[in-house]
């Protein structure tokens, strides 16, 4: 699929640069993410096949599943650690049993600018927890991202809380995200990626939050009649390989791999990025009735859910709290 939608075409796909990486083997990656094959995460997976493929003059092999074929972010995820799988890039969220310190990105209203995450991401503190997420039978190689959060439903225009008053939003399996749609006044409920688009459509639930490129991709407009831009999570991607594999794997090859998922992982953050704002118009073009809120009604929101902050600090660890907040 070249383009995102009948009115938004992907960028092309950049040239592979770097020299060929010579190592013996054949190896055969498994790539499966939960997002489809018109969004900008996949895209992203096309650029790390090219130049993995390219530079390994096809001694890695690297094929492509998206929308949860092999399964959702945390089937996928335990996957990798029984070794049955190689690679993925879940976000974060629904994966914070395993990894605490990822609910520090659930916290609302934490990055203001998307330039905010990338500082993060990609200084200290994101490579620490590369490193630390590199356990559990996962080696953690790279950022990506979903992005800003914007909320949708089925049932009337939101503009403020009390129009969430007991609306069944759908959240990632995670329970800071449940925390702050109970703060807001909705009724909650956490479900895989995976089962989202028929919960929707057979008004299971009302609603769901997802950046706009996701919900485009999804065609989760198909069954939400009005969205409301609320940016109120920033949701990373993380890169995981299996250690199993891993271990496996010549290290020139750990390098090349790594250095694909630096690359993918930029070129990923930069399609979002340069596609969101047309991919909101193309929703408001296909019929959704978007509401763009005010910074006063943002705040409104925030104010709300400033609470959030204290009752996780002690969880999340009030000095990583701190730290990303003085950055941002
Ligand atoms: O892989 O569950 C979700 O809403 C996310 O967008 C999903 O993690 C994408």
């Amino acid at each position: 699929a070249l383009s995102a939608s009948a009115a938004t075409e992907m960028p092309p796909l950049p040239d592979v640069t770097g020299d060929k990486v010579q190592a013996d083997g054949d190896f055969k990656i498994k790539f499966s993410i939960g997002t489809t094959e018109s969004g900008a995460q996949y895209r992203g997976l096309e650029y790390f096949e090219k130049i993995v493929e390219q530079r390994s003059d096809g001694n890695i092999q690297v094929d492509l599943f998206p929308v949860a074929q092999l399964g959702d972010d945390r089937e996928a995820t335990s996957a990798l650690q029984a070794g049955t799988l190689e690679m993925t890039m879940p976000s974060t969220s629904p994966l914070v049993n395993m990894f605490p310190q990822f609910a520090v990105f659930d916290l609302p209203f934490l990055f203001p600018q998307p330039e905010m995450a990338d500082a993060v991401l990609d200084g200290e503190i994101g490579q620490q927890m590369l490193e630390d997420a590199s356990s559990q039978g996962l080696v953690a190689i790279g950022w990506g991202e979903n992005g800003y959060r914007q909320l949708t439903n089925s049932q009337h225009p939101v503009e403020k809380p009390e129009d969430l008053d007991g609306l069944k939003i759908r959240t990632m399996e995670n329970d800071l995200h449940l925390d702050i749609w109970r703060t807001l006044g909705a009724n909650p409920t956490p479900m895989s990626f995976a089962e989202l688009f028929t919960a929707l459509e057979q008004g299971v639930v009302d609603g769901q939050e997802n950046p706009w490129i996701t919900i485009e991709s999804s065609k989760f407009n198909e069954v939400q009649d009005y969205a409301t831009e609320t940016n109120h999570v920033y949701t990373p991607f993380i890169t995981l390989v299996s250690a199993r594999f891993w271990d496996r794997l010549p290290e020139d090859y750990q390098a090349l791999v790594r250095d694909a998922a630096t690359k993918m992982g930029d070129y990923q953050r930069e399609v979002s990025r340069t596609l969101n704002d047309q991919i909101k118009q193309d929703l408001k073009d296909s019929g959704m009735q978007i509401t763009e809120l005010s910074p006063e009604q943002v705040k409104v929101f925030q104010d709300q859910l400033e609470p959030v902050y204290e009752d996780w600090r002690d969880q999340i660890g009030g000095e990583l709290i701190d730290d990303i907040r003085e950055q941002v």
